[in-house]
């Protein structure tokens, strides 16, 4: 650690805060946050109105169950200003997310809401062992995603060295990892993939090099993604999770025991619900994340649903922080497609890809039709040295691919062995699947 002052000390010990103050403390800030909500915002009063609830019916945690949901699509009703409580002026920052389909959402800050963002990416850097002595490469993109800025900051409230080199330039990216003696990286994990076959190629061995820590999120990465990611640089992996619409990155992050995110309960309630009927389920249940900012006073989202799948993990960590833990975002409900009846993830693809020995995790899943039938196409790289013109020995690892991916998902998919280097590589968030279905 670095020069621990009193106020950074007080910060690093909301992770060791008693649960039983935590939960009054929660309270507080919830019943603060839906009277500051139902007074500024028209969208969640008139929902509150509906419903016959006023902020004084929030009297214990579990009335929060009672409370209209957000959704994503209500950004997007609302675009740009239509969910800011606050006057223009309190703002000081505007960050964007462009989406997949239609209107972006737009999201805002007060100053006080940038602080406590800077604090929960610090205590998670904290938690992962980086200090002020460390030299931290932000290769988020810097701009309206929040990834970048949301690194940024809370790096340098750690006082760690921060090379803002945001995303691209891919070779400049690993000539200054070795030779400003980078000792932290913070991308994507498909970028740091992307890092590691261009340091390959230039003839550089991460392993040899002083980096030793990896900050990766934004999206979903499986346990083998994370072995080749910890294998082929010889660093420590931390998953970092986060969306705009609650802060950005920093809402949950993995401890050096690596098992699961410590969410940063003080500041976001997390919820986990049955996607289908909205139920609230106990920890432990894998269901819908709902999260509730406590502490977000430009925008405050009340019950809004991520769509990302998990569990809440209340054992206590090995670590001693007693805050709780959401375990790895495997997939988000709206990923799952569903192939002849079968509903399928692209992490369990991925999962079972990686599985094998002398697979990448370059691939690409093609979603098609034929004969009125969906079909699923997987493209998969294999790893240079795998490839032989011995026509039998390829023809054996597609098999050994394509019974993996059958025994995971139990379909039958068409494998398609590509050549090294024809998947494009991601800067930022990688893009696996492609539907070209006729009718979705
Ligand atoms: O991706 C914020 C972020 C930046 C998080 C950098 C971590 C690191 P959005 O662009 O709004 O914000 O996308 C949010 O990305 O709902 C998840 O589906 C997915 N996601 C984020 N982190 C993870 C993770 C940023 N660690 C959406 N594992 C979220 C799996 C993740 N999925």
């Amino acid at each position: 650690m670095g020069r621990i002052t009193t106020d950074n000390c007080e910060l690093l010990s909301k992770d060791f805060i008693d649960p039983a103050y935590l939960r009054e403390m929660q309270l507080c800030k919830l019943q603060s946050i839906v009277r500051h909500a139902y007074e500024n915002v028209g969208l969640f009063r008139s929902r509150m109105d509906k419903l016959k609830l006023k902020p004084c019916d929030v009297r214990e945690l579990k009335d929060l169950a009672k409370l209209p949901f957000m959704k994503k699509t209500d950004l997007r009703d609302t675009y740009p200003f239509g969910l800011f409580a606050v006057p223009k002026s309190e703002i000081v920052r505007l960050h964007a997310s462009s989406g997949t389909t239609g209107k972006p959402i737009v999201v805002a800050y007060t100053k006080d809401d940038i602080n406590v963002w800077n604090e929960v990416m610090y205590r998670g850097l904290a938690g992962a062992g980086l200090s002020k002595n460390d030299i931290i490469q932000v290769s988020y993109g810097y701009g309206l995603f929040t990834g970048g800025l949301g690194a940024h900051y809370g790096a340098e409230m750690l006082g760690a060295t921060v090379v803002p080199a945001s995303g691209g330039n891919t070779r400049r990216q690993v000539m200054r990892i070795r030779d400003f003696g980078v000792t932290a990286m913070m991308c994507t994990p498909s970028y740091f993939l992307h890092l590691i076959e261009e340091a390959d190629r230039q003839g550089i061995d991460l392993r040899e090099l002083p980096i030793k820590a990896g900050v990766f999120g934004a999206e979903p990465w499986t346990a083998g993604m994370r072995e080749r990611i910890e294998q082929g640089a010889g660093i420590e992996a931390f998953d970092i999770y986060g969306l705009s619409e609650i802060i950005g990155p920093g809402v949950a992050m993995e401890c050096r025991k690596h098992n699961g995110m410590h969410i940063y309960e003080d500041h976001f309630y997390p919820e986990i619900i049955d996607p289908d009927t909205g139920e609230v389920l106990p920890d432990g249940e894998t269901g819908e994340l709902v999260l509730t900012t406590l502490s977000k006073y430009a925008m405050p989202m009340i019950r809004y649903r991520t769509r990302d799948l998990t569990r809440i993990i209340s054992e206590p960590c090995e670590c001693g922080r007693t805050i709780r833990r959401i375990d790895r975002i495997s997939s988000r409900s709206d990923d799952m497609f569903i192939i002849r009846g079968v509903n399928v993830f692209p992490s369990q693809i991925e999962s079972a890809l990686l599985a094998i020995e002398g697979t990448t995790p370059n691939y690409r899943i093609i979603l098609y039709t034929e004969n009125g039938m969906d079909n699923i196409q997987v493209d998969a790289e294999l790893r240079p040295d795998m490839i032989s013109s011995d026509a039998e020995k390829m023809e054996k690892i597609r098999k050994k691919i394509s019974s993996s991916i059958e025994s995971i998902t139990g379909l039958r998919v068409k494998l398609k062995l590509v050549d090294p280097n024809t998947i494009a590589r991601s800067e930022g968030k990688a893009k696996r699947v492609f539907d070209e279905r006729t009718a979705k």
